[in-house]
């Protein structure tokens, strides 16, 4: 769809984003009957997957659990070529499926939304894109991504600098060549990790910049077993209602035993069969403790320090990769070759705690110690989580305040379920701040939420209803069940993006419901049996005005 065909009329639903969530929002909605329009900034599908090209990103959450399951025939149509699939063949599966349910006729490219005020007289949204032209909507859906805000430092010089910069989450179309190039990566979270190993395999000399150290395991990747695949696809039921009723959306979840009831000799042995296994939770299902006592996470934090202390060959190195913080407090990495990479003789790892970042000259970078010459600069520095795109948009509510406004500090942070908050009837955001989102396999929570929200605007048509608003009661027991949670694991004592922490002067506070999966669909499920509690429905007041 070119330009903006929907001006004058009021559609059901504004869906905001084609990735994973927009894209099945719009399936859905529009299967059952609805006027919707997505509106998508990049030029096609694809949402992370379009953005995040960088050399070796793939997923962390198995692909045979890392797509749709509301289709059979989607999954029967598409198999894996291994267990952690690569961006390209993501996208491709993606495009596969925008394809098969012709989406792409009801999104618009390349056009940002900017602005969605309520209007309370119409009991709808008027919503603004980037190109001028408004749009009209009862439902505004934000399915805007948890990390698609791309984070760059806001280092001094930056401007300077004469060589090719990159970030890892707007990565260019067209393959970048390292090739005999000075090359410089600044951070060392999931998406360094994946291409600091790549990349130095082609650099001419690669010097990486790391504020913090980090835990990282093998992902021990291996092509798809067609016999795997083919008993998945058989048990698929029984499967989704194990991720469903899991933790974190994928059929397993942590052995029932604490670490501290093992011997030493024991533990040793449980994790290194976790390590052997590779993955994202084959170490941190090990116990079900390492997330909550301190005692128990040293001992699977000790385990990791000792295997990069056997795998990094010069011992100052190793020393300064030494993760100290409590493990699994950021998200847990995967890596193909990581540590290793330090053993190259064209690697150098520069420790930014003992000599901070100063400066980017036109040349390079500037620490404390001395300038590194680059010619190209590499941000794996992040995202600005969960509310940095929310806040990219101008949203307002009721009585025209801002939804930034309302979130101001960290405790201000509220939401219902994370899908609604107070102040903004029918916004509805699939996989919001105080959602299990970004601590689960996240295919599972946006299916959720795309069916929660799909059900909750079906039952508005059914009742003759014209809106829908979180109570403030509601939103505050929410928001302080998600914080009570949070207090309860070691994850609130780690400056990580989880906290707000990365992000200079973002206010500090759990951005996510840690319950689990499986708890946070029957909180949902049970509200929507006792017709939306929480939440206050209204009748159509058109007529009134
Ligand atoms: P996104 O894919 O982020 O899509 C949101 C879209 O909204 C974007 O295309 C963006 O351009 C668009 N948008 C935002 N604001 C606007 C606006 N104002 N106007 C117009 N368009 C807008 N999760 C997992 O569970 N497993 C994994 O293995 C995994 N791997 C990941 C790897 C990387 C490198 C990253 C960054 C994240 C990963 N994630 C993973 C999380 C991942 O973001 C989700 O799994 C999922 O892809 C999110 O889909 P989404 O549609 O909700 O959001
Ligand atoms: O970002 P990050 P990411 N000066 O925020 C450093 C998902 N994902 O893009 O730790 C110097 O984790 C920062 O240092 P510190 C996944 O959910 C998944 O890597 O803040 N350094 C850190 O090292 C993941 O968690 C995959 O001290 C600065 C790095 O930059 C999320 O996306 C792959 C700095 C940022 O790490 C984000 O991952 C990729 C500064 N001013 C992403 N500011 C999979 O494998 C930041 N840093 C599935």
């Amino acid at each position: 769809m070119a330009a903006n065909q929907n001006q004058n009329q009021e559609l059901d639903a504004v869906v905001v984003g084609a990735g994973f969530s927009g894209m099945y929002m719009l399936h859905k909605l529009r299967d059952l009957g609805y006027s919707v329009r997505v509106y998508e900034a990049g030029e096609d599908v694809g949402g992370t997957w379009y953005w995040n090209r960088y050399p070796g990103a793939r997923c962390d959450i198995e692909s045979i659990y890392y797509n749709y399951t509301f289709s059979e025939e989607l999954l029967n149509e598409w198999t894996w070529s291994s267990r952690y699939a690569e961006q390209p063949e993501i996208l491709r599966y993606i495009n596969f499926v925008a394809d098969r349910l012709d989406l792409r006729r009801d999104i618009q490219f390349k056009t940002k939304v900017t602005a969605a005020h309520y209007d309370e007289a119409n009991q709808n949204w008027k919503i603004q894109l980037g190109d001028g032209t408004n749009v009209t909507a009862k439902h505004f859906i934000a399915a805007i991504g948890c990390l698609s805000a791309s984070n760059i430092p806001n280092f001094n010089g930056i401007d300077r600098f004469k060589g090719e910069m990159y970030h890892t989450g707007r990565w260019p179309h067209e393959k970048v060549d390292f090739k005999g190039k000075r090359v410089g990566v600044i951070g060392t979270g999931s998406s360094g990790i994946q291409a600091i190993p790549i990349i130095a395999e082609e650099a001419g000399y690669l010097t990486v910049f790391q504020r913090t150290p980090q835990y990282s395991s093998p992902t021990e990747n291996y092509v798809s077993d067609p016999e795997t695949i083919r008993q998945t696809r058989a048990n698929y039921k029984e499967i989704r209602k194990q991720m469903y009723e899991s933790m974190h959306g994928v059929p397993d979840g942590p052995r029932d035993r604490s670490a501290l009831e093992d011997s030493p000799e024991e533990r040793q042995r449980i994790y290194e069969e976790g390590w052997g296994k590779g993955g994202l939770f084959s170490l941190s299902y090990t116990y079900n403790d390492l997330g909550i006592v301190e005692e128990a996470n040293k001992t699977v934090a000790e385990f990791i320090r000792a295997k990069i202390r056997k795998t990094v060959q010069d011992p100052e190195v190793a020393d300064k990769l030494m993760p100290t913080y409590y493990y699994g407090t950021k998200r847990p990495i995967i890596d193909t070759n990581y540590f290793e990479t330090y053993n190259r003789k064209n690697v150098s790892l520069v420790d930014l705690r003992a000599e901070p970042i100063e400066e980017i000259t036109s040349n390079g970078i500037r620490t404390s110690k001395g300038e590194y010459l680059l010619d190209t600069l590499v941000f794996a520095t992040g995202f600005d989580a969960m509310t940095g795109p929310l806040f990219k948009i101008d949203i307002r509510g009721k009585d025209g305040v801002s939804l930034k406004e309302k979130w101001a500090g960290g405790a201000n942070l509220k939401t219902y379920l994370g899908i609604a908050t107070a102040g903004f009837p029918n916004l509805f955001m699939i996989t919001g701040p105080q959602s299990p989102s970004v601590l689960s396999n996240m295919m599972v929570s946006i299916e959720q939420h795309v069916d929660w929200v799909a059900d909750c605007i079906g039952y508005l048509r059914e009742n003759n209803l014209e809106a829908i608003e979180a109570t403030v009661p509601a939103e505050e027991a929410w928001s302080q069940q998600c914080n009570d949670i949070a207090e309860m694991s070691l994850a609130v004592k780690t400056d990580s993006w989880y906290m707000g922490a990365n992000i200079e002067g973002k206010p500090r506070g759990f951005i996510a419901f840690a319950g689990g999966v499986g708890l946070y669909r029957q909180i949902c499920d049970d509200i929507t049996a006792k017709g939306y509690e929480g939440f206050s429905l209204e009748a159509s007041t058109k007529a009134l005005n």
